[in-house]
């Protein structure tokens, strides 16, 4: 029997919103029949609100803050704690303090979760409105990518995954969402693994995760645009 991974924001469900309705029934009929986990960057909290508790229910794990938990059936597998250097948030404070992004800014722009940190010059606790304009205005000025390079070389500790529409996620090197990968070989190591995310290419923050599977035997990373495009190729994989 396969093992089916997917990733959540883009790929089950629109960014950073709740599963469809139309999308949750498709789905939970599909998950009686298959094993499936759930690979994100996310925190659990979030994961439970973004998708219904049949959904939750219906999958063998939840991956979350990228790897670094692992929950199964409401109880907890594993969870890697991590502390970082005072000089990364003296650095990520100055990013926040000097961008030149001319919106306004909101709180909860470093966000420390188990095992990583998630930082958002623009603030996690923005409108959704303020979301989709900062994540415009960052495709022009590529402020995320810059940040990203310059942290990589300054603290190249860690893993900076540009993930999402506004932020970045940091972690120990070895500890991100390549991880996952390599997990589930060792709980699995003859079926074959397929995931599914939006983020799969160079730079995207599925990529350390369609990598690492790829150097994997017996493994297929599908990329999607969209909750729709993962019903569509599940459907035609039957
Ligand atoms: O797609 C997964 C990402 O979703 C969020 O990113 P953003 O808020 O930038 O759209 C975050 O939870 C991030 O950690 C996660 O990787």
């Amino acid at each position: 029997m396969a093992i089916f991974v997917f990733d959540m924001d883009g790929t089950l469900t629109p960014a950073r919103l709740p599963m469809t309705a139309e999308f949750a029934i498709h789905f939970y009929e599909w998950q009686k029949t298959h094993k499936s986990f759930i690979a994100t960057g996310s925190d659990y909290k979030k994961v439970e609100e973004q998708l219904p508790p049949t959904v939750i229910a219906g999958v063998t794990g939840v991956y979350s803050s990228m790897g670094n938990v692992l929950r199964s059936k409401g109880s907890i597998i594993y969870q890697k704690d991590f502390k970082a250097e005072p000089l990364l948030f003296e650095k990520l404070e100055s990013y926040r303090m000097s961008t030149s992004y001319p919106g306004m800014l909101y709180p909860n722009y470093i966000e420390e979760r188990v095992g990583m940190i998630n930082f958002s010059v623009l603030g996690r606790n923005c409108p959704y409105t303020e979301r989709e304009k900062y994540s415009a205005w960052d495709k022009n000025s590529h402020e995320r990518e810059k940040i990203a390079a310059e942290l990589r070389n300054l603290f190249p500790q860690y893993e900076i995954a540009v993930g999402g529409s506004i932020s970045m996620d940091i972690t120990p090197q070895g500890c991100g969402k390549g991880q996952i990968a390599h997990h589930l070989r060792k709980q699995y190591p003859n079926e074959k693994i397929i995931f599914f995310g939006d983020k799969t290419f160079a730079g995207g923050n599925d990529y350390e995760l369609a990598y690492e599977l790829s150097q994997l035997e017996n493994t297929q990373v599908v990329q999607v645009n969209s909750p729709e495009e993962v019903l569509m190729f599940l459907k035609n994989m039957e």
